[in-house]
Parts: C-alpha cells; sequence; structure tokens
C-alpha cells in the first residue's frame, strides 16, 4: 500500500487515540483502525479507565474480515499479560496480516515485545511513519513510565501587559467567553487541573469542566503546604462527587488533614524544600498515582516554581487586548533568573486570533 494511504489511515488512528487524552490514565490513550481494501473495518481507542484497550475494541467491530487486514494502532501493541491479554496476539490471532505503528512502547513490559510476537508470528510489521506526532500525543505517558512525572502544561489568562487582575484584585473577565471555552476543552484532555492555595483561596474555583455535553471530570488537585483551604468552598463541598487531591507538605495540622479525608479529599503529602513544596515531589506523587497529563492554571507562586524548576512542557498563553499596568497582580511569581540564558525557552507551535484575544501555543525547546 502507498505511503499515502498508510498516513491517512494512520493519522486517522492517531485522532481516535486523542479521544481518550485525560481519561485512560494510567494507560496511553491509543487509537487503532483495521483496513482491507482501502475499507475500514473496524476503529478502536482505549476506554475510559484505560481498558479495554484499542486494537480489542477495533477488532471486536471488525469479526472474521480483520483476517488478512491492516491494522494502523498510534503505539505499539501490548505484549504483556496485565490486566487484559496482550493485543499483539490477538491481532495475531484475528489473521492480521500487517501492522502500522509509529513507535515502541516505553513501559518495559512492552518495549520491542510487542512488535516482536508480531514479527515472529509473520506478520508485516512497518514502523516509524508518524514518529513525532505520535510522540507528542504520548508525551504524558512516556514522561510518567520513564521520569516518574507527568506532562504538565501552564496555562496562563493575562492582559496584555501580563497581568491577571488590578490591585484591588478584580479579574473577571480580562479574556472572553471563546477563550474560556477553550480553556475547559483543554480541562477535558488532561487527566487533572492543578492550581496552588492561594489560588483556591482568592478565586474558590469549581475546576470543572462545563458546558462541553461531557460527563468526565478530571481530577482536581490543589498544593497546599499547609492545607489551610476553606474546609467550606467550592472543592471541599463537592469532593464527594468529583476527586480533589491535595499535595501537602507532610508536617501539616493532623486537624486539618483528617477534616480534609472526611470531606473525601485524597492527601498526597510531599517534601518541603526551603520552606516551600518541591515541585518534583509534588510531580512525583503525581505521577505515582498514575496521572500522565496535568493542566496547571496557577497561581504565579506554584506555576513560577514549575518554570524554574523546568518541569513546564507546554505553555498556553492567552492574552486579551487590556492593559492593567505595573499595580497590577502578575501572573507569575519571582523565578530568581540573572541572566536570560537561564530563562525556560519555549517554541512557538501556534498562535491565533480567538474570540477577541490571541490563543498561543508553546512547547519547551529539549522536549
Ligand atoms: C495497547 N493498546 O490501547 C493501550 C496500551 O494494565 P494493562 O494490562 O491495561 O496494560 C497497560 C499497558 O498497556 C500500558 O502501560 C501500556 O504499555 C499499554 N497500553 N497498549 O496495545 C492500548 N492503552
Ligand atoms: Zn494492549
Amino acid at each position: 500500500m502507498s505511503t499515502a494511504q498508510d498516513r491517512r489511515f494512520l493519522a486517522l488512528a492517531l485522532s481516535l487515540g486523542r479521544r481518550g487524552q485525560g481519561r485512560t490514565w494510567p494507560n496511553p490513550a491509543v487509537g487503532c483502525v483495521l483496513v482491507k481494501d482501502g475499507r475500514i473495518l473496524g476503529r478502536g481507542w482505549t476506554a475510559p479507565g484505560g481498558r479495554p484497550h484499542a486494537e480489542v475494541r477495533a477488532l471486536a467491530q471488525a469479526g472474521d474480515a480483520a483476517r488478512g487486514a491492516t491494522a494502523y494502532v498510534s503505539l505499539e501493541p501490548c505484549a504483556h499479560h496485565g490486566k487484559t491479554p496482550p493485543c499483539a496476539q490477538a491481532l495475531i490471532d484475528a489473521g492480521v496480516a500487517r501492522v502500522v505503528a509509529p513507535l515502541t512502547d516505553s513501559d518495559p513490559r512492552v518495549s520491542g515485545q510487542g512488535f516482536e510476537m508480531l514479527r515472529a508470528a509473520g506478520i508485516e510489521v512497518s514502523t516509524g511513519l508518524m514518529h513525532d506526532a505520535a510522540a507528542e500525543d504520548h508525551a504524558g505517558f512516556f514522561l510518567r513510565t520513564e521520569l516518574g512525572r507527568p506532562l504538565v502544561t501552564l496555562k496562563l489568562a493575562t492582559s496584555f501587559d501580563g497581568r491577571i487582575a488590578t490591585a484591588t484584585g478584580d479579574s473577571q473577565w480580562i479574556t472572553g467567553p471563546e477563550a474560556r471555552r477553550a480553556v475547559h476543552a483543554m480541562r477535558m484532555r488532561h487527566d487533572a487541573v492543578m492550581v496552588g492555595a492561594g489560588t483556591a483561596r482568592a478565586d474558590d474555583p469549581s475546576l470543572t469542566v462545563r458546558d462541553l455535553g461531557v460527563s468526565h471530570q478530571p481530577v482536581r488537585v490543589v498544593v497546599s503546604r499547609r492545607l489551610d483551604l476553606a474546609l467550606t468552598g467550592q472543592l471541599a463541598r463537592t469532593a464527594a462527587q468529583v476527586p480533589v487531591w491535595l499535595c501537602h507538605g507532610r508536617d501539616v495540622d493532623p486537624v486539618l488533614r483528617e477534616a480534609w479525608e472526611g470531606l473525601g479529599a485524597t492527601l498526597l503529602p510531599c517534601d518541603v524544600v526551603g520552606g516551600q513544596l518541591d515541585p518534583v515531589s509534588v510531580l512525583q506523587a503525581l505521577g505515582a498515582e498514575g496521572l500522565t497529563r496535568v493542566f496547571c492554571e496557577g497561581g504565579g507562586a506554584l506555576a513560577a516554581s514549575l518554570l524554574a524548576a523546568d518541569l513546564v512542557d507546554e505553555l498556553v498563553g492567552m492574552s486579551a487586548g487590556v492593559v492593567i499596568g505595573a499595580e497590577g497582580l502578575p501572573s507569575l511569581g519571582a523565578m530568581g533568573l540573572a541572566r536570560l540564558a537561564e530563562a525556560p525557552r519555549f517554541t512557538l507551535r501556534t498562535g491565533r486570533p480567538l474570540g477577541g484575544d490571541v490563543l498561543h501555543h508553546w512547547r519547551r525547546a529539549t522536549f
């Protein structure tokens, strides 16, 4: 089959896989398309919760017609007997003739063995096509399996001059409804939404996905060294319905800890370094719980600590045509930089008008 056709069907597998983003953790969000004679026989993507896997769902659709078909998969089919039997074996049993997948799975239980199983069974395996696009889609899963931490997207919605409120705290609204709607769509594609304690106190946010006709909600993470958060706020009131995870210092007041546990929150003790929660420890704790993609919405202190530790992988900016001035609240806290050469650098991915604002998306230069 031509590379153009391969690319077309593999692109479809990748886009199906992305549908699962935000809801398959700790598993990757994989997509699969089964094709024979140019016709699509089955489509699948990793189910919410991470199982069944994409290939199994596509094979179930195709039934006996899968014999002799090509499977386009956005990641190497798994080789291990985990909570489900290996997908590589399912493809072999179904009589699939060829497998096209961009790259190797980073899970040590798979890591090349899926491709080996397929080849050993006489199946033609093509890899490498659309490698970079697939690596982007699975970046959170790869970071977690390789470094133990999730991917971090930092969103900052600011005035033209990078402020998030006036000196009196007036902040509603800087960006318009279209930008705010885009934020909800981005939250949905992440496993968790994260804010610092200052933002939780000042804004009393609910951090839920609204008005998009979806039932799925990301985990809500608050980073609070002392756990001194309002026990009657939005997060506290809804902790039994939508998960709330609190990253806190190990020495917090046990009364507060028990109060939050009683409300249904999950408590994650983390290290304190120099009087502040260590962002490395926070992300390792979230990775250990299975998160692969975290959407950080500030505030300035948490965002600056993540940036200073080089832990931000993607930056999403929303800039409004309003100017606030130096006495306004800055979007970022101090980062302690002396030289520009030490500043974290990002590469522009996209930039476009959105409503009356500008949406810009950047990726860490050393991704
Ligand atoms: C696939 N297709 O759709 C996904 C895969 O705990 P288990 O048994 O579900 O296995 C999880 C591992 O399977 C995960 O770490 C990753 O290596 C792979 N995910 N593989 O063939 C899929 N989601
Ligand atoms: Zn599998």
